[in-house]
């Protein structure tokens, strides 16, 4: 018996995260390849941090049963820690970082070698969103967002280069750790998302040229606030369950609670995700610099929107590292009709 080969009469060439940054370099508005080596290191970092997630499991159940030192004798940290470290680690040796701000610390970081004094850009990163996730096995994620720095080169990195408006981000970012790992970032000219290939190690061009769906029927949002919130949000959601909303039928509800993921989704399939303030958080929960910013200029640059209910989230201008602020972002249309709920 003959057996058939089936070739596949059009295969398209796979594109690799680097070889996509460096033909799009060009767009970068300061071209010297310090940016597209920036987001390089944040490649490089993100598939350390993806490997260790793969295995959270096995180190918290297996390994971690063992004592509180893994085998090499090392203190086991906790996956938040480790990712922040991996990710500080990477741009501080990768030279084109100053200073970076993280969620998991207290105050900015000014990196003090000196190749690192000379680097152009700082980073204000979550390095691990939806941490309540991490121990369930459900999708977790890196925020990230890079803005040039306003101090002089070669002198440490100020505590102005990390307050900036969220205009002035270079470029913003994310990865989820889902069931498959994506990296998903914006420079300003569209926003296009990469899947980790585990068996080349290699970030491919999946989901070229992203636009979120101007309109929706998801809605993200934890309900059980809802006796704390405003009236008019209280009304909003009893629209989205009504049959009154545009497509004539309730909308589904969906929260998985890590913000990455829930973004991500909505990303795609259209919708809105909601973390207002409430009694518990009365500036409301997430951070405007590591969690609300980067995602904000993802979502404009896909066409949809982000507001705190009262104004553009991008040109806040951050008072404090750790500020929080109310966050409604998604599809256009159903953020414009949130919004106008609270007027
Ligand atoms: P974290 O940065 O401490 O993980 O907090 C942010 C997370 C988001 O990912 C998620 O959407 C939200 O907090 C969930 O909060 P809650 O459990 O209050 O609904
Ligand atoms: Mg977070």
């Amino acid at each position: 018996m003959r057996a058939f080969l089936f070739i596949p009469s059009r295969m398209s060439k796979l594109i690799t995260l680097n070889e996509f940054i460096l033909k799009n370099q060009s767009d970068f508005p300061f071209a010297t390849g310090e940016l597209s080596r920036l987001l390089n290191d944040i490649a490089v970092a993100s598939k350390i941090v993806s490997r260790d997630v793969r295995k959270a499991g096995l180190v918290d159940h297996i390994l971690g049963a063992q004592g509180e030192k893994n085998v090499q004798g090392e203190d086991q940290q906790k996956l938040d820690v480790v990712a922040d470290l991996a990710f500080i680690k990477a741009f501080e040796l990768g030279g084109e970082v100053c200073g970076i701000a993280s969620e998991e610390n207290d105050d900015f970081l000014a990196f003090s070698n000196e190749i690192s004094k000379n680097g152009n850009y700082v980073v204000l990163f979550d390095p691990l969103d939806g941490s309540s996730n991490i121990d369930v096995n459900v999708s977790i994620g890196t925020i990230f967002s890079i803005y040039r720095r306003l101090s002089p080169k070669g002198t440490p990195a100020t505590e102005e280069d990390m307050l900036q408006c969220g205009t002035a981000q270079v470029a913003s970012g994310y990865v989820l750790y889902g069931s498959s790992t994506m990296l998903v970032y914006t420079t300003g000219n569209g926003v296009n998302g990469f899947t980790l290939d585990p068996s080349i190690g290699e970030y491919c061009l999946s989901h070229p040229n992203m636009k979120m769906p101007e309109n929706g029927r998801l809605y993200a949002m934890n309900e059980g606030n809802i006796n704390e919130c405003e009236g008019g949000l209280k009304e909003y959601i009893s629209y989205c369950q009504s049959r009154e909303n545009q497509t004539g039928m309730p909308y589904s509800g969906r929260y998985i609670g890590s913000l990455v993921a829930d973004f991500h989704r909505n990303l795609i399939k259209g919708g809105i995700y909601i973390y207002p303030d409430v009694l518990s958080a009365p500036e409301g929960k997430l951070r405007l610099l590591y969690e609300c910013n980067p995602l904000a200029f993802i979502a404009e640059q896909a066409g949809g929107l982000a507001s705190t209910g009262r104004k553009r989230i991008l040109e806040i201008k951050p008072e404090r590292l750790h500020q929080r602020v109310p966050y409604y972002v998604g599809s256009k249309t159903m953020v414009e009709k949130a919004v106008s709920f609270l007027k």
